[in-house]
């Protein structure tokens, strides 16, 4: 009978073996946004948001086996149950593929190996991994196509959270978030982009309408009681008629829902504040890459205007640059890292330039000769040593420069989730004061022109009321955490801004009421603790814990036909527990 295992690659990540590496861990912020920032780094791992997608849209039997340890992996196989194993992977972690790839081959000779993710791209995939088809481009259609069924099936969202296991200051976070899936891909072509080459430089839509983006949140809110999603969509904002319908569904429905999500300055500044504040975005993260302007998304943008627009109105602002570009020498470098500094978006993400096998930027420096040849796969993930000749930096002295970057934004404007804060407080702020004066002068919302414009008997603008009530409870998630960020300032400047941030909450809020203070008390308490195991084992490596669900057999049911976001039944089997971490 057909079975499908898909599974995610084994941990620990982030160690010192020989199939990781110590700045390749399984978290976005701590390891590639707020790295540096000790104490006051956000922790989180997030779920392998594909293994879900794809489970739910395929019929054969499938079970997820989501970062197993290698004995959880080791003891699905020896069941013996499964006729097929997908491992999901990218190129960092080729080795460990490999290495599940001939545990299957040994134990189940007869089980047939599919590989998928962005590790595909590998030119010597095959040598390095044993397998028997390879998946380079998405994978629900794919999957589809190899199991015979019908490949233009409408997509079924599945119901998952953006982040597990998170903490702040050593104390679990409370409030949670669904992830929703747009689609995958970006036709803006960039060169050093692996995301938009995998997808054939395209965008390949899962979610084609406002209405079924929609219907996906309802659905995730429904089954995980949340109203906070993360947009998984490499530039969300590209796409404005099916942002437009979004919001026009969210104010037909009275739903006020709040995104984070990624998007370009070009398709950012085409929308417009206005817009993107209506229809509850609260976090951007922007690709600025260099102040060099090298990339037609940044071309004639004034980002550090762009940027202060949307904090003034409580946007916060990931942005992220390139170190060691073509053009940057051991001057130039340094520029270009104070220009990005300079910015004062909230969070500030460093990468180095990657080539990465299936990119132009790839193609061009192996033409050249320019990629160094014997560096182990899972060296080359990008927060550590570069993996090409560059003119003007030798390999070892490059991580440092990485490191040096992360301090110097740290030091100047302090924690990332103080910058949050003080970006989620002065934005409802401002934004009360406007809704309020939008309403005293009769201005509306224009949904044509994205504007307010002056409208007969405009009366109260009900929808951003609402919004206003998310604004303030995104605003209020920091104000626990706010003294244990004073407590461990990293200099006066940063304690300052506490102070300030702290006082625009009394302005806004009054003083903490007794379970905020309760709350505030428990983080400073934990903080206690989380410190003083930094202090005693250097970085705290949390490692993500295992998920395990089997889908059943939708074969035997028939398609789901209403929409394009139809709902099928989750079977949730036993999990394997979290495995203990390793803290
Ligand atoms: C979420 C995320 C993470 C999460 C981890 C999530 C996880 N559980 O693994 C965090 C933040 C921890 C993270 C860390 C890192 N990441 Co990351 N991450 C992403 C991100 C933003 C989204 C991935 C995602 O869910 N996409 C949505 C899903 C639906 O798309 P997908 O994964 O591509 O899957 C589709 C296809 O690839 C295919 N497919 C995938 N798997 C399989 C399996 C089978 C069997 C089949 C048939 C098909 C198939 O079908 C899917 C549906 O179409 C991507 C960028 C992006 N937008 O994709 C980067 C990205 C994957 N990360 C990247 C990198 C480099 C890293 C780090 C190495 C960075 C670092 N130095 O810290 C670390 C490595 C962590 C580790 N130890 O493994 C690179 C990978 C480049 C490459 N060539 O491999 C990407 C592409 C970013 C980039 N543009 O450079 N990451
Ligand atoms: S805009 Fe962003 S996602 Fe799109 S190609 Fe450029 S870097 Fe990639």
């Amino acid at each position: 009978m057909t079975r499908l295992l898909l599974c995610g690659v084994f941990k620990p990540f982030g160690v010192k073996d020989d199939t990781t590496e110590p700045l390749c861990t399984m978290e976005l912020l701590n390891n590639q946004v707020t790295r540096e920032q000790g104490i006051h780094s956000p922790r989180s791992n997030n779920p392998s948001f594909a293994l879900y997608l794809m489970a739910e849209n395929i019929r054969v039997p499938v079970t997820v086996l989501d970062f197993p340890t290698w004995e959880e992996f080791t003891r699905e196989i020896d069941s013996g149950s499964y006729s097929h194993v997908g491992i999901s992977f990218i190129t960092p972690n080729v080795i460990k593929a490999g290495r599940m790839a001939s545990y299957v081959r040994s134990h189940c000779p007869n089980t047939r190996i599919i590989l998928g993710g962005h590790g595909t791209a590998i030119p010597e995939l095959r040598e390095l991994v044993d397998c028997d088809e390879i998946c380079h481009g998405e994978g629900v259609s794919w999957l589809r196509k190899y199991f015979g069924e019908d490949e233009n099936r409408p997509i079924v969202h599945p119901s998952i959270p953006s982040a597990i296991n998170a903490f702040i200051y050593g104390a679990p976070i409370m409030g949670k978030a669904g992830i929703i899936i747009p689609g995958v891909g970006c036709q803006n072509s960039c060169r050093f982009c692996a995301t938009s080459h995998k997808f054939d430089r395209k965008y390949h839509p899962f979610l084609r309408t406002g209405k079924d983006i929609f219907a996906a949140c309802r659905k995730t809110e429904e089954e995980l009681g949340v109203d906070d999603f993360g947009l998984m969509d490499e530039n969300f904002c590209k796409d404005p008629v099916r942002a437009r319908q979004l919001l026009k569904e969210m104010e037909k429905k009275g739903k006020a829902y709040t995104f984070s999500t990624f998007s370009s300055a070009e398709a950012i500044t085409a929308l417009g504040i206005d817009f993107l504040l209506r229809l509850g975005v609260n976090f951007l993260w922007i690709g600025v890459e260099s102040k060099a302007d090298l990339f037609e998304k940044t071309k004639g943008i004034d980002l550090h205007q762009l940027i202060a627009d949307l904090q003034d109105h409580g946007i916060s602002v990931l942005a992220s640059a390139i170190l060691f570009l073509e053009h940057h020498d051991k001057e130039s470098i340094h520029e270009d890292i104070d220009w990005a500094i300079g910015l004062e978006s909230d969070l500030l993400q460093f990468m180095e330039l990657g080539p990465t096998p299936g990119t132009r930027l790839y193609k061009d420096y192996e033409e050249e000769g320019k990629i160094i040849a014997g560096i182990p796969w899972p060296r080359k993930h990008g927060q550590d040593e570069i993996w090409f000749r560059h003119p003007h930096f030798t390999l070892p002295e490059t991580a440092a420069y990485l490191r040096e970057a992360f301090i110097r934004k740290f030091l100047a404007h302090g924690p990332g989730v103080l910058n949050m804060a003080m970006t989620a407080i002065k934005g409802y702020l401002r934004v009360k004061a406007e809704v309020a004066e939008r309403e005293r002068s009769g201005l509306k919302w224009d949904p044509e022109t994205l504007r307010y414009v002056p409208g007969d008997n405009a009366g109260p603008d009900v929808f951003m009321q609402m919004r206003l009530d998310s604004i303030k409870g995104n605003a209020l998630r920091f104000r626990p955490a706010l003294s244990a960020a004073l407590k461990y300032a990293p200099n006066r400047q940063a304690a300052e801004k506490c102070r300030k941030v702290m006082a625009l909450y009394n302005e806004a809020f009054g003083p903490m009421t007794i379970i905020e203070r309760a709350k505030s008390l428990v983080v400073r308490f934990l903080a206690i603790r989380e410190n003083r195991r930094t202090r005693k084992e250097g970085a705290i490596m949390r490692q993500p814990p295992t998920k395990r669900i089997a889908y059943p057999d939708r074969a035997l049911k028939p398609a789901a036909k209403k929409c394009a976001v139809a709902i099928g039944p989750i079977v949730e089997q036993p999990e394997v527990e979290a495995t203990a971490q390793p803290v």
